[in-house]
Formats: C-alpha cells, structure tokens, sequence
C-alpha cells in the first residue's frame, strides 16, 4: 500500500496479518516504522526529524552508500540516503522467496547529477520483508553495470527504540577489535563484559559475529539482529551531543541505540556485471530469551 506521508512524501506501508507492520520512504528507500503485532514501535525516529530533501530523516534506518561516515571523499554517508527511489516493479528472483510474507522492492540508480559525485553505474535494489512473526528484513543488492570496477562501503545506520539507554546491553561484540571515531586512527580491543552506556559511544566493530543481541532491561526486550555479508558492526549513541544535532531532541539519545551492520574497514569490490548483497535481519523477542538459544 502507497500513501502519503509526512510533507507529501510517498510511503510504503506493509501489514503482516498477526498485526505487524512496517513503513518506507522512497525518500531515501528509509525504513521510518516497525511495528510488532501489539502496535509498539520498534525503531527510534526522532521527534525532530526532518522529512525534506537533501536532509536524510534522522532515526529508523537509513542507508549508508557509497560510503559509510567520512571514510572517503563524498559527503558523510554517501548519497543513497538522500535520493528518491523507485519501487520496483520486476525485480529480478530473490534466492529466498517466500509467498506468506509481506514485501516490498525499491530501486535506486544514480542520475546523472550523481554521476558526476560518483562516476560509476549501478542498480541497487532493496527488498523490504516483514515476515510471519513479525520480523523485519533488509537485502540490498547492488550489480555493477559499468565496464570498470568500483569499491564501496556501506551501512544499514539501525536506530532501535530502547526505554533508557542506561539500562542496556549489547552481547556479541566482546573481545572484538574496534576502531574509535572519537580516539585515534589505530586499533582498539573491547575487553570485559557485554557493552553498556554511560557516555558518548561511536564505534566500528570489526569481523563481528552474525547474531548481536540488544538487551533492554526496561523494557523486558531483546533485539537479535542478524546479518551477512557486512563484516563489521556500528555502535552509536551520541549522549550529550545530541544537543549539537539539529535534528535531534536534546534528551532524546536516552531512547535510541544505533547499531549497525556495516562493511567499512574493507571496502567492497564490484566487477563489471558483479553483484553483492548484504542483509539485515530484526527481530525483537521477550527477555526471557536467552542469547544463544
Ligand atoms: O554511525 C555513526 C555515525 O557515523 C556517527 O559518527 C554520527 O555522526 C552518526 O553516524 C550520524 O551521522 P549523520 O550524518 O546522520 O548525522
């Protein structure tokens, strides 16, 4: 179902019949909503975000490409964020195709606009899944059309909804080595224990597990995320700085945990007529759940 959404943007919203649901953008191909079968939302979308070319809409799950952060010369994040995509209408067949489920495709080329910024044809296509209980999946695919190879990074930037970041934990990245955007260039290693918060957070986990499990006390919730084909793992929460972001409520970073899946130390290598293909996996399930389980 298409309809309009803030600004008069076009939305897409998918409904799972047990009653979940979730909501896109073409703004951005922008997951903004993801709804379990009791109505509570899922992903963080700022009070404050807004829905207005070129800003990228702050909260739910944007797309990072052609390049993740500043990690080379384009702008913060690349560009596919701020683009208007398309949906698409024959999409080539997914590996995993199941009828029960709820989908969407969307597509997005770069315009001759974005050629000039990044001089390298592709297709992107990103298929939207909301499965049978509930469960959220991205899979973006991106074919080389060019005659050259080109290289990119890439991250789908997750902000997850948690009732007090004071009160959550992440199991998965221990022991992991990481590279800190507010520390220097090098190397660092985690030590310890799961991860928690207590101040500015903003790292790059590197070669991490497929399954990283988001503990939030609070709420009684676990978020088990799962992915492949993007090594590395993104934890953000900007603390006190979010008074500095515009687009962001001052209080508001108590109430989002960013953790990404990501492909950034490596960049990612594309032949002519070469395709890869990245996925993110939610799902959100009582805290009785074990990890590992
Ligand atoms: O993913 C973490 C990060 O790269 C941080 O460094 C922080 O700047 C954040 O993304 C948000 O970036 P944005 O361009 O959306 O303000």
């Amino acid at each position: 179902e298409i309809c309009k959404g803030v600004n008069g943007l076009d939305k897409v919203v998918l409904r799972e019949v047990r009653g979940s649901s979730a909501e896109m953008y073409l703004y951005g191909g922008h997951v903004t909503s993801w709804r379990n079968d009791h109505g509570e939302e899922l992903l963080f979308l700022s009070t404050k975000a807004i829905f207005k070319p070129p800003k990228a809409i702050r909260g739910g799950i944007p797309i990072c490409f052609p390049q993740f952060g500043s990690h080379g010369n384009l702008d913060q994040h690349g560009f596919a964020r701020n683009r208007f995509w398309s949906i698409d209408a024959n999409p080539p067949p997914f590996p995993t195709v199941s009828t029960n489920k709820a989908f969407t495709d969307l597509i997005f080329k770069p315009s001759e606009e974005d050629l000039k910024i990044w001089p390298h044809s592709y297709e992107f296509r990103l298929r939207i899944t909301l499965g049978p209980g509930g469960d959220l999946m991205l899979t973006s695919r991106i074919r080389n059309i060019d005659t050259k190879p080109f290289s990119f990074t890439f991250a789908y930037h997750t902000y997850l909804s948690v009732s007090d970041i004071s009160e959550v934990r992440i199991e998965g990245l221990e022991t992991l080595d990481y590279l800190d955007n507010l520390k220097a260039k090098e190397r660092f290693t985690e030590q310890g224990d799961a991860i928690t918060f207590e101040a500015e957070v903003d790292k790059i986990y590197l070669g991490t597990p497929t399954k990283i499990a988001i503990i939030d006390h609070e709420k009684k919730r676990t978020f088990v995320l799962r992915k492949d084909g993007l090594p590395d793992a993104v934890v953000w929460n900007p603390w006190e700085k979010a008074k500095s972001i515009a687009d962001l409520g001052d209080d508001e970073y108590k109430h989002m945990l960013c953790v990404e899946p990501a492909a950034v130390e490596k960049a990612i290598t594309l032949k002519p007529g070469e395709e890869w293909k990245g996925r993110l996996e939610l799902s959100a399930v009582p805290s009785s759940y074990r990890s590992g389980q």
